[in-house]
């Protein structure tokens, strides 16, 4: 797709127009007011970031998924105070992002006492971005990890069966001199929703990206999404970080492992029912008061070394615009969201 082209098809609507938008058809959909409210302003900040193959691409997929029945749009957390560092909250089938917010209280109280704590969550349903988890704790003066896992499409190291999820990790650092050091990457060559896209888009992938429904490599996303998988990105080390996602994020959580999703009971589910597991530390309690200064020359040294786009980089230019000039939505997007508000 050509960006002058988009650009020129688009319309630009404020951060908060976007949000309130969303929030009407997530609740026409079925999310109970507070719900919505989460989740609007996951997807609208991940389109307004430019993490395009979770902002405003899932929408669809929100709506069939709650129409089917899989995922309850009404559910209410249960969060459990289980260690000193160790909060657990059960999503009760519900979304990933509320049940979080639910257990942030519990888990911020616990990082100030002990340095560090952790939020292991299960039965929830994790469809975004992975970075909204964790940056406000780095805009909090914290450092955040977190892994989710999602449903089986990625073939381990040599194998034909897909075993793992796309498993994004995140992290987020807080630094002296600009907006948090945060990265967010799934643990396979792509995101299956890039492949989504690029398959809707008619592009070829690059080359490593997957295999066919018989294992033989391919880069045509229509055959990793029709019987084929992606790979773990580079090779048996991307593989290893899979596997230690769903570790962490299932069997630690007591959440379901990627290939336990079972969702052919209800057809248009889109949303994968699976853990989450996130990693909050204070680094006072660590290398001292100068942490934030020292990730900065930890930067500014990779910056002088050659290395000019960071991770996050792109994401804040984007938000930067978008809080300028509005965010570009194609206008046929927009318009099926406006009926979809509407009907
Ligand atoms: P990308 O490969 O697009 O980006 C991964 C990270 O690398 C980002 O932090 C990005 O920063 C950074 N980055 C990208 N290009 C460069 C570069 N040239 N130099 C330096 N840094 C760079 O991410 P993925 O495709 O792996 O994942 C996309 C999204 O999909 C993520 O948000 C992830 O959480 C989500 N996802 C969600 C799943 C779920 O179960 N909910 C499953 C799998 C993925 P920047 O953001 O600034 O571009
Ligand atoms: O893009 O890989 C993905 C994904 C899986 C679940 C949510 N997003």
């Amino acid at each position: 797709a050509d960006p002058a082209r988009q650009k020129a098809d688009a319309e630009f609507i404020s951060h908060d127009d976007l949000v309130a938008l969303l929030e009407t058809i997530f609740r026409r959909a079925g999310m109970a007011d507070w719900v919505a409210a989460v989740q609007a302003r996951n997807c609208a900040g991940a389109e307004r970031d430019g993490s395009k193959s979770h902002g405003l691409f899932r929408v669809p997929g929100y709506v069939s998924t709650l129409a089917s029945g899989w995922v309850d749009g009404r559910a209410e957390p249960v969060v459990e105070d289980v260690a000193d560092a160790f909060v657990r909250v059960d999503a009760m089938n519900g979304f990933a992002q509320p049940a979080l917010a639910r257990g942030t209280p519990l888990l911020l109280e616990k990082v100030k006492r002990s340095g560090i704590a952790l939020l292991a969550m299960r039965n929830s349903h994790h469809f975004g971005a992975l970075w909204p988890d964790v940056e406000p704790f780095a805009e909090r003066g914290l450092v955040a990890l977190s892994f989710v896992n999602s449903f089986a499409c990625v073939v381990p190291v040599g194998g034909r069966k897909p075993v793992y999820g796309t498993n994004p990790i995140a992290f987020a650092a807080p630094r002296a001199g600009g907006d948090p050091i945060v990265f967010d990457q799934s643990s396979s060559a792509l995101a299956n929703g890039d492949v989504r896209i690029a398959a809707r888009e008619g592009r070829m992938l690059p080359e490593g990206s997957g295999v066919d429904r018989t294992g033989a490599p391919t880069t045509d996303p229509k055959a990793i999404l029709d019987g084929g998988a992606l790979l773990p990105f580079g090779g048996y080390k991307g593989a290893s970080l899979a596997m230690m996602v769903e570790i962490l994020a299932a069997a630690l959580t007591g959440g379901q492992f990627s290939f336990e999703v079972d969702w052919s009971g209800h057809p248009g589910a889109e949303t994968p029912r699976t853990g989450q597991l996130l990693v909050v530390i204070d680094p006072e309690a660590g290398g001292g008061r100068r942490f934030a200064e020292r990730v900065e020359q930890l930067i500014g040294r990779i910056r002088d070394a050659g290395q000019e786009r960071l991770p996050g980089d792109r994401r804040h230019d984007n938000r930067r615009a978008a809080a300028r000039d509005g965010i570009p939505i194609q206008r046929s997007v927009l318009a099926d969201l406006r009926a979809r508000a509407s009907s």
